[in-house]
This record gives structure tokens, C-alpha cells and sequence, in this order.
């Protein structure tokens, strides 16, 4: 299932921009911008990789003014029967994503910059172009690329050295991708560009060559072989060949890069000549002599369609705004008595074996099986609910964005997932206070826990992966925690089953068999309806998936053996755990793993539920104390509120129950 959200993220932006009919017949030329000769300081002292800074000579060249476009390459595509079949690489941390590239006539054209070209496809179209035009296209080398994003300027950006001036010149991976919030001030990168993805070339402040996106959109390739250093390089501005060649070097960062990486100077290695990535373009170089763009009838095209094309998305960004104040303004009258400080259960240290053989054929493995220490703990009863959020909303006006994956028809009672316009507050996905939230990303639970940690004093967080696993299996070995048996799912968990597919197939078009048993809920349920685990945890199976702090790994090689998070620098994706009410049996096995983008929101089930770090001197750090026996049968005013909001939910199952 995952496989494909992160699939879609890359359709999403082709289809939801402006469509244009193509001009088959004439050829979109690129805009090119006169670079004058100079000299300047390639490399710095940021990197290794890009020392020693060295002096280079670069003769004038020209550039295009933007990112090579869907379009442009889309035209390549048609022309020559080009195919990229294969896989494009999602970068997230151990063990990259690899996923299906459709056939190019599926894309829809546009001026956002193509992507998932390797630079053996970059090489492609502009060999063609080169023939087509009787002109010399190439790939700029990097000193030309380093020399022209920087345009005279030695700071860290063209435009100086302020993070928080990034997003008026580049499309990063800001706060847009974390949560936008008008209050709080939590956040986690510098600015907000308002892109959440690769977006319509040319939207930014240009640097003073008149180039656009050199910093973010896509990464680009150029000529050069990827070196781990400049010792050696060339200084007159000429690429850096090698007949053996087989890494490339790739530039200037993309939207899903952040501020870390974005320095002007910052060299990304992409790999092989063939490898593509979902964030790997270009821009095409001419020598200085080289006539520049022939003004024929479809570059003249281009130039309209893409003014109409940025002016569709700054509207889209308009209104966009307008509806997040609306958003704010509307929290602010939801009634939400006092805070909410979720019932904890207080889990005991111990130690237990993770993992199991029998996802050994997928991507996500949980093997090696490997026996891990548990320090006491304590998590939540039950899944975060929508009540629970609404009071951060309220008190932050925090935004968690407006679009979220749904199941989709398409022919044939085949289904798809699409990225569409919906929120955690989608009635659909939101039917009760009660039930538990969807629609959030990793970066919306993290927001959402640090301001509950800042309220009460807490020390709330993520669980880890091997907590999660250890607190869901509550001591079973066995395939759930309740025993092996399929057939008993519906008494401890909302999964996929015969009335969820039902509605599936009634609503969605989507038909495919469920599990055996029923639990009489379509969507997702009130939490706590189902009988706990051993722990007395509800909902460790199904009704949401759940976010861990862990970096979604794909296996078990050099897990940690104790309660800590598995962490790495650059670690765009993590950890789900516990299925989903469209979870198959298979898919609820305790120790089966799931995984998501961290910016990605799905109404197809992920959400969280929190731990707390025992403190020392807390009213229950001895699990077996009285005190703490009589704490944890002290109900909270949201248990007693949750009790009967249980008891209506429940008849109305009977109801429909009966009706069947
Ligand atoms: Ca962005
Ligand atoms: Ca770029
Ligand atoms: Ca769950």
C-alpha cells in the first residue's frame, strides 16, 4: 500500500496543474540566459567533498533560465518513442524505494520541471534537441553550474546568508511539508514556501543571472563524474570526464532537500548514469556562440502557457491561505472543555523477541528476529483521537495541510490512490470526536506531542519500533496477541473485514476479499471498542496504523537491542505499526511493519498514539505499587465522555447489525 502513496506523490503534481494540448508540430526551444565569463572560488569549507576550494576560470556560456520542463521532455518522449521503464528511487534513508515509472504518454504535460530523469535520460533529449536544432546542447559542467547558481556571490545562498530567506528564491522542503502554524512557535525549517512538492518552474525570486531554481525544485544533473573531492579538478570551466565513469554529480538540492543541504556549494551525489530519482532533473548549457532560442511558434507557446501556468498556481496558493485563516477562525469556536491528558498504561521492563519470518518476501522485513531490552514505559490506552488534536488546533491554529491519500475507483474494480483535496477533519475520516485521527503525518504527531509536553509538563513522545511491538505484543508470541487465529481478529481489531468491504466495494468501487470475520465497522472506529491486549491497550491492531519514531529500515540488520529509537540523518521515511481497519490479516500480524513518507497524510489509516518517559518520583514509576493500581483505575473526564460516546457507537453497530 505504501509503495504506491509514494508512487502517487510523484503523479499528484502531474495531474493537478494546468493541462496543456500539445503542439506537436513545433518545438519547444528552452529560454537561455547569457552567462558572462569570469572567475570565482568553486567548493568551501562546509564539506569534505567540496574542498579544497579552488579557483576556476569559466569562459561566457549560456544556460537555460529554467529547469527543463514535463513538457519539453514530454515532447522528446513523443517524438523518439523514449521510454523510461524501470524504477525511480524514493531517497529516505536505508534501503531506498524503488517504484514502477509509468509509460510517458500517462503524464500529464506541464511546466513543472520532469523528474525522475536519470542522467542517461537528461543525455537522451539532449541529444535530440541537439539534432533537431543543429546547435550544441549539453549539460553545463559543475564549476559552469557552481558558477552560474551562485552569480558572483560567495555567501552561502546567491542571495546571501539568511535560512530564513530560502523560500523566496527556492521551493525547499519547509514548514509547508511540516504544518503551517501562525502561533506556535515549534517549527521545523526556516520558512514556508507554500509548495509541497516539485512545483511550476520559475515561481521564485531568480538569482542576479536572471537564473530560476538553482536552489530546490529538482536536483540537477551535470556533465561531470562524481569525485570525492576537488583534488585535481579542472580550472578553466570544463567538465570533469573520465571514460570509466560511472557516478554522476547532481546539483543544487530539491523540494524535498531542507536547509542542511541547500548551500550553494553543496554537491548531491546521485549515483549511476542510470539511476533516476523522484527529485532528479536538469537544465540544458550552450556554448557562448551558439544562437540563442529560435522564437518559432511553440516556444512562443510555452512562454504563454507557462505565465498562465504560474498565475493558476499563485492563485491556487491564494486561496489556499484564505482557507487556512478560515481554519483558524473556525477552531476557535469548537467547544473543548479542559485539556485532555491521554490515559497511559504503564508498561514493564522486560525483554522480549522482535521480529518475525513471515514478511521475508516484501519490501519491509522484520527479520533478523532479535531479542531486545525494555525499560519501563507508558503509552497510551488508545489511538490519538480527533478531540484530542482539536484542542492543539484551537490553542495554535497548527494546519496540517488539505490533502490526504484516499482508495479511488478505476476501472475494471481495479482501485488507486489518489492524493486529494481532504483533512483530518473530513467528516468522512472524522465521523466522532471519538474516533481516532487520520490524515497526519509523522511531522503533524511530533507537532501535536511537543505541544501536549509543553502544556502538561510531560514528557510525551513517538513510541519507538521496538516498544511498540513489545507493549502490542503484551507478552504473545504468537502471529496477534491474542493467538494465531484469523477468525477471532474481529474481536480484537478493526481490519478489513466483511462489512469494510462492503462499504469498500460500495463506495469506492474497490472489491477484494476480506478477512473472514466481521467486526460491524466500515471505516474506522471509536477507539477503545475492542478487547485490549494483555497490556489493556485497545487498537494495537487496526483502526489506525500507527507512526513510530523510528526510521522506516528494511530489516532488522543492526536494530537496537533496547528501547531506543533507530535514527539516521537523512531519514525521510518511518515506521508505521499495527495495520489499519483496511488491513488484511496478513497486514495485522503484530510484528508486520509498515511505512510512510514523513510529510505524508492518509485517510487510508495512519495515525499515532503517544508514550511517556517515566520520570523519577512519578506516581507510577513501580507498575505493581497500590498507588498506581488505584491511579490507573481512576477514570479521567475523557474516559467517562469516551464511555458513552462507546455505548451509542455500539448500539448503532446493533442497528446495523440487525438490519444485515
Ligand atoms: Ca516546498
Ligand atoms: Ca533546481
Ligand atoms: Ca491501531
Amino acid at each position: 500500500m505504501r509503495t504506491f502513496q509514494i508512487l502517487l506523490i510523484l503523479c499528484m503534481s502531474y495531474t493537478h496543474q494546468l493541462l496543456w494540448a500539445a503542439d506537436e508540430t513545433e518545438l519547444i526551444e528552452p529560454l537561455m540566459v547569457s552567462i558572462p565569463a569570469g572567475e570565482f572560488f568553486m567548493g568551501s569549507n562546509n564539506n569534505p567533498n567540496e574542498q579544497p576550494v579552488h579557483k576556476v576560470n569559466i569562459p561566457a556560456f549560456q544556460l537555460s533560465r529554467y529547469e527543463v520542463t514535463v513538457s519539453e521532455f514530454n515532447q522528446f518522449e513523443r517524438a523518439t518513442h523514449y521510454i523510461r521503464t524501470g524504477t525511480c528511487v524514493i531517497h529516505g534513508q536505508a534501503g531506498s524505494l524503488e517504484i514502477y515509472m509509468g509509460a510517458p504518454e500517462n503524464l500529464a504535460l506541464n511546466a513543472n520541471p520532469a523528474d525522475c530523469i536519470s542522467w542517461d535520460d537528461a543525455q537522451a533529449y539532449i541529444k535530440w534537441l541537439a539534432e533537431k536544432t543543429g546547435k550544441a546542447y549539453r549539460l553545463p559542467s559543475e564549476a559552469e553550474w557552481e558558477y552560474a547558481a551562485r552569480a558572483k556571490n560567495q555567501q552561502k545562498y546567491f542571495f546571501g546568508n539568511d535560512d530564513n530567506q530560502l523560500c523566496e528564491f527556492a521551493n525547499i522542503y519547509g514548514n509547508e511539508n511540516f504544518g503551517h502554524n501562525f502561533q506556535l512557535k515549534i517549527q521545523r525549517f526556516p520558512c514556508d514556501d507554500q509548495a509541497d512538492f516539485k512545483t511550476v518552474v520559475g515561481m521564485y525570486k531568480p538569482n542576479s543571472f536572471g537564473l530560476y531554481d538553482m536552489i530546490g525544485n529538482v536536483n540537477e544533473w551535470v556533465e561531470d563524474c562524481a569525485r570525492n573531492n576537488y583534488e585535481g579538478a579542472p580550472i578553466n570551466g570544463s567538465a570533469w570526464r573520465d571514460n570509466a565513469c560511472t557516478k554522476r554529480v547532481a546539483r543544487g538540492g530539491s523540494w524535498a532537500n531542507n536547509n542542511e543541504t541547500l548551500h550553494v556549494t553543496y554537491r548531491h551525489f546521485s549515483g549511476e548514469a542510470g539511476v533516476r530519482t523522484w527529485d532528479s532533473g536538469f537544465r540544458v548549457a550552450l556554448n557562448a556562440h551558439d544562437e540563442p532560442q529560435i522564437n518559432n511558434a511553440g516556444s512562443k507557446r510555452f512562454a504563454a502557457d507557462l505565465a498562465s501556468a504560474q498565475q493558476l498556481e499563485r492563485t491556487t496558493r491564494k486561496k489556499k491561505l484564505a482557507a487556512i485563516k478560515q481554519y483558524v477562525k473556525n477552531s476557535k469556536t469548537w467547544k473543548l472543555g479542559t485539556l485532555i491528558e491521554p490515559p497511559m498504561v504503564t508498561i514493564p521492563s522486560g525483554k522480549f523477541t522482535m521480529g518475525s519470518t513471515a514478511f521475508d518476501k516484501g519490501y519491509l522485513k522484520a527479520t533478523p528476529i532479535h531479542e531486545v531490552n525494555i525499560q519501563s514505559f507508558k503509552i497510551s490506552k488508545y489511538e490519538v483521537t480527533i478531540k484530542q488534536f482539536k484542542q492543539f488546533v484551537a490553542a495554535t491554529g497548527y494546519y496540517p495541510g488539505d490533502s490526504c491519500w484516499r482508495l479511488v475507483p478505476e476501472k475494471g474494480g481495479k482501485f488507486k490512490i489518489e492524493y486529494t483535496s481532504g483533512s483530518w477533519l473530513t467528516p468522512e475520516y472524522a465521523p466522532s470526536d471519538f474516533h481516532p485521527l487520520m490524515c497526519v503525518s509523522w511531522d503533524d504527531a511530533n507537532a501535536y506531542i511537543a505541544w501536549l509536553s509543553q502544556q502538561t509538563g510531560r514528557h510525551y513522545r513517538l513510541p519507538t519500533e521496538s516498544e511498540w511491538e513489545y507493549a502490542g505484543r503484551a507478552g504473545a508470541t504468537t502471529k496477534y496477541y491474542f493467538g494465531d487465529n484469523d477468525e477471532e481478529l474481529c474481536q480484537y481489531a478493526n481490519i478489513r473485514d466483511e462489512s469494510g468491504m462492503i462499504a469498500f466495494a460500495r463506495d469506492r468501487g474497490y472489491e477484494k476479499q476480506a478477512s473472514a470475520c466481521n467486526d460491524f465497522s466500515e471505516y474506522t472506529s471509536i477507539v477503545g471498542m475492542y478487547k485490549p491486549n494483555g497490556f489493556g491497550l485497545y487498537d494495537m491492531i487496526g483502526n489506525v496504523n500507527e507512526w513510530v519514531s523510528d526510521c522506516s529500515n528494511g530489516n532488522y540488520n543492526g536494530a537496537p537491542t533496547d528501547n531506543s529509537a533507530w535514527i539516521s540523518d537523512e531519514c525521510q521515511m518511518h515506521s508505521t505499526r499495527g495495520g489499519s481497519y483496511s488491513s488484511t490479516p496478513f497486514n495485522s500480524q503484530i510484528a508486520w511493519r509498515g511505512h510512510g513518507e514523513r510529510a505524508n497524510r492518509s485517510s487510508i489509516g495512519e495515525g499515532f498514539r503517544i508514550v511517556e518517559d517515566i520520570q523519577a518520583g512519578d506516581s507510577c514509576d513501580n507498575i505493581s505499587s497500590a498507588s498506581c493500581k488505584k491511579l490507573a483505575q481512576k477514570k479521567s473526564q475523557f474516559e467517562i465522555d469516551l464511555e458513552k460516546a462507546q455505548k451509542n457507537f455500539a448500539q448503532k453497530k446493533l442497528r446495523a447489525t440487525n438490519n444485515m
